[in-house]
């Protein structure tokens, strides 16, 4: 067979915008693809909601790939274990109610089994802005990661979306915009991004599924990001947390779908 480098080249474009315009009218759109937002998008799309993960960096997997201080271990307590073993995820006991999985296999399984079950991942994508229509999220405003690093004045495109899901991490950069743009107009104490506090394992771990939830109309956060706007602790490298935030946020959604 003679390759045709052309031949190549239009197999990527044709096939690539054919599933970026298939999916510019979405049930959720998931900002980050970090574990909550892997995890979310996973149960979301094994449900057959039309869902779409839209990631700015290159690779997902966003914190969990260095694991704590670049150890590639991951820590799970009894409950986050559950999730691990529905993806078939090895853990190792360690003590009593911890359990070890390597960050990896963590975040190579979840990816692998969230695009099988029909999610779309798109990287590269940074979200930038929100669609905001009768006090109400409509969608998502995207752009290529390049041109927010070259500071070069390209506008932007739009997704419609049902429902959004913040999965940015620390830096809740959806709710930011929302909050930005609209002012304190959020579901927390005082309107606004009320702020991450300092690391409290124990208490980061249950605040952060107390606080997964709708924060704006059709706006949900999950993961960190859930800590960081309604200013709970931080963690550390426990996971359990992310994941189950992330299917929270998929079954609060899932209840709305339907
Ligand atoms: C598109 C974006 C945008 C944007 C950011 O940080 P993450 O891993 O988030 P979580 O919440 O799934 O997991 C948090 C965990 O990694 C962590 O940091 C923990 C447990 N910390 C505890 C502690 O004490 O520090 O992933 C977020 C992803 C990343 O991949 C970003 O690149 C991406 O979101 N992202 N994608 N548009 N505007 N902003
Ligand atoms: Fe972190």
């Amino acid at each position: 067979m003679v390759l045709n480098e052309v031949t190549i080249s239009k197999a990527i474009i044709s096939k690539y915008m054919e599933e970026l315009i298939d999916n510019t009218n979405l049930d959720v759109a998931i900002a980050g693809g970090g574990p909550s937002g892997i995890t979310a998008g996973y149960y979301l799309a094994k449900e057959g909601f039309k869902v779409a993960l839209f990631e700015k960096r290159v690779s997902i997997g966003g914190g969990a790939w260095g694991g704590g201080m670049m150890f590639n271990k991951i820590v799970v307590q009894e409950e986050g274990k559950k999730i691990l073993d529905e993806f078939d995820v090895n853990t190792e006991r360690y003590e009593n109610n911890y359990y070890v999985a390597d960050a990896i296999e963590m975040i190579t399984t979840l990816a692998s089994k969230a695009c099988k079950s029909g999610l779309k991942i798109f990287n590269l994508i940074n979200i930038e802005d929100i669609v905001i229509k009768n006090k109400k999220i409509s969608g998502i405003v995207v752009n290529w990661t390049a041109a927010e690093m070259a500071k070069i004045h390209v506008d932007p495109l739009v997704i419609k979306s049902k429902f959004v899901i913040d999965a940015t991490g620390h830096d809740c950069e959806v709710v930011k915009a929302v909050e930005k743009k609209l002012g304190p107009v959020l579901n927390t104490e005082t309107g606004r991004i009320v702020g991450e506090k300092p690391m409290w394992a124990e208490k980061g771990e249950k605040a952060v599924i107390k606080n997964t939830g709708e924060v704006y109309p059709n706006l949900y956060v999950a993961g960190m990001a859930a800590n960081s706007v309604y200013g709970s602790y931080r963690m550390g490298p426990i996971f359990g947390g992310m994941l189950l935030s992330g299917k929270k946020v998929a079954e609060l959604i899932r209840e709305r779908l339907l």
